[in-house]
């Protein structure tokens, strides 16, 4: 059993695609164990991506996750984060496979519709970052 945390980015959320990203989840069958919308804070995207801090990319990724509001979403499910990975495709939507939510609703490699964690220990991290534990462990 795995956790991962996607996230609905503010793309797709203002483009109105929160319900068949929810969809996609529920038709690969992954727990949901908390969902809530939000306007992430300066500090909250700061401190999520602090991984790219040193990336050219980073200020404007923070400028943009908090340019309006997105979706987050505790999942749990047998290899949920390789699972959940391949459902979201490639971080460039022009890479991205056919079928995949980014190669459907992605606009750029920064908006681009979805975040999910990338490994089993990222993915209790982000969930914890978003989600109270007990809470999460009540609706396995
Ligand atoms: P992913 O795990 O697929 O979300 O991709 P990364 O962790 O490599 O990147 C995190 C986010 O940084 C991406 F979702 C979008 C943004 N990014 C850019 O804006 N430009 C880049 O060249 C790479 C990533």
């Amino acid at each position: 059993m795995e956790r991962t945390l996607m996230i609905i980015k503010p793309d797709a959320v203002q483009n109105r695609h929160i319900g068949e990203i929810v969809s996609f989840l529920e038709k690969e069958d992954f727990n949901i164990l908390g969902m809530r919308m939000l306007r992430l804070t300066q500090g909250q995207a700061q401190d999520f991506y602090a991984i790219h801090k040193e990336r050219p990319f980073y200020k404007d990724l923070v400028s943009y996750m908090t340019s309006g509001k997105v979706v987050v979403i505790a999942l749990e499910g047998e290899n949920a984060v390789a699972r959940m990975r391949e459902i979201i495709g490639a971080t460039n939507p022009k890479e991205a496979a056919e079928g995949t939510i980014r190669n459907k609703f992605a606009e750029s490699i920064e908006a681009n519709a979805v975040h999910g964690s990338d490994s089993a220990e990222n993915g209790v991290n982000e969930t914890a970052f978003y989600f109270a534990v007990s809470d999460m462990n009540a609706l396995r």
